[in-house]
């Protein structure tokens, strides 16, 4: 009972200045909470008292908190009245969709028309490490429920940034959330293919307002096998042109399949670590266009080096970030891609250890303030599709709620990134 008094007291002060300042009328908040605390008449006395050194902010004054909560009694709604339920609706709760955006029916209602679909890929079966990303999506979901909506002091990097102005999720646009595509965590050859036709079928809905024909996909991971799902939808609805492609990994992923997997079996030869390899070999990577960034993890073999090269890959390790800056290494991509139509996968182990649980942990990785630079620095890349990939956020994980929401936290600034070039 002691603190009610001064806290009001504190309101009351802030009151009498406003009055006396001005000829408007004021209404606090703690009025509008509990009703007028005190009549003007009443709060005028009261202030003059203050100011001359006749009433003290004591547990004495006059307006107490029992006579407060006596005086302004609580009116509450009808009974069948439900209409303050659409007022407030508290970020934690209800059903979770990404950055709480609405859900849509993407693989069985062709006639919707999606400018953006985000989608899961609940899949680990490709993992040489840490196996848990067939929560990812999940994951991602829980972590993004602070956003959703509102202009964001940092998104962008200058002042003069498109992105600065930028509400992705006010836009104009239609961002919907697909759930997860179904994969069978029994065969990950079928899996596979499940999320190659659900991303299809989500790629051939029209767009509502984007200037491009075809929805494009941001695909919450799943282990980075998934991503070569990713790009062979994105390469065949975006022209069967090769894709300018930006990795963000700790790790090189064009592995030959023969040194990781280690020849047993084409199926083992398919993994998170070789399927750049692959899609190379399949086209869907724009050779002397792609480029690597964040590169740390030790090679396996000498001949690593040149097979990353022959894949088409440049690349930037995580110390080449200390050199250029985060806003040089986002020119130097820029540099790179140039106007090719570009594809953006990002493994979190990108971050360092000390932020992330993922696949394959990798120690002296980038912060969460030096990867968010980068990708505002991207504003402007044609960027078709992009994914987030190796979220591990398993039950009774460590860090799992950081993993989750800086996940999140990519993925918003991808969609940053792909909704800024289809607004004015
Ligand atoms: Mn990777």
């Amino acid at each position: 009972m002691l603190f009610l008094p001064l806290l009001f007291g504190t309101v009351i002060e802030a009151q009498a200045v406003l009055q006396g300042a001005g000829d408007y009328e004021y209404s606090s908040f703690i009025d509008d909470i509990f009703g007028e605390v005190a009549g003007a008449e009443a709060l005028t006395d009261r202030n003059q008292q203050i100011q001359l050194g006749q009433l003290s902010l004591s547990v004495e004054s006059p307006v107490s908190a029992s006579s407060i909560f006596r005086d302004n009694k609580l009116h509450l709604p009808d009974n069948d009245d439900l209409s303050d339920f659409t007022k407030y609706i508290p970020l934690y709760s209800g059903i979770v969709t990404f950055a709480h955006i609405e859900q849509a029916d993407c693989f069985f209602d062709p006639d919707t028309k999606i400018d953006v679909a985000i989608v899961g890929a609940p899949f680990d079966s490709g993992v040489s490490y840490i196996p848990g990303a067939r929560f990812g999506p999940n994951g991602v979901r829980q972590g993004s429920r602070r956003l959703g909506g509102g202009l964001n002091p940092i998104r962008g990097n200058t002042p003069d940034s498109k992105l600065r102005k930028l509400d992705p999720y006010h836009s104009g646009l239609k961002i919907v959330d697909c759930g997860d595509v179904p994969m069978t965590p029994f065969d990950a050859r079928v899996a596979l293919n499940q999320l190659y036709r659900g991303e299809r079928a989500i790629h051939k809905h029209r767009t509502a307002t984007s200037h491009y024909d075809n929805t494009r996909i941001i695909s919450l991971g799943g282990d980075h096998t998934t991503t070569l799902m990713n790009l062979r939808s994105a390469y065949e609805s975006f022209g069967n042109d090769s894709l300018a492609v930006i990795h963000f990994d700790a790790h090189i992923d064009t592995w030959d399949p023969e040194v990781l997997g280690g020849g047993i079996s084409k199926y083992a030869g398919l993994n998170h670590g070789t399927f750049l390899h692959y899609a190379s070999e399949l086209g869907y990577v724009a050779k002397n266009h792609s480029i690597h960034v964040g590169i740390r993890a030790p090679y396996i073999t000498e001949g690593d080096i040149k097979h990353d090269r022959d894949c088409g890959f440049q690349k930037i390790t995580s110390k080449d970030v200390d050199i250029l800056t985060p806003r040089g290494v986002g020119r130097k991509i820029k540099e790179v891609v140039g106007d090719r139509k570009v594809y953006l996968t990002f493994d979190l182990d990108t971050f360092d250890i000390s932020y992330i649980n993922s696949g394959t942990l990798e120690a002296a990785g980038l912060n969460s303030r030096e990867v968010l630079t980068i990708l505002d620095e991207l504003e402007g890349i044609d960027l078709v599709g992009c994914d987030i990939v190796e979220v591990n956020t398993p039950p009774n994980s460590v860090g799992l709620d950081n993993t989750g929401l800086l996940a999140a936290q990519v993925v918003d600034s991808l969609l940053g990134l792909m909704v800024v070039t289809d607004v004015n």
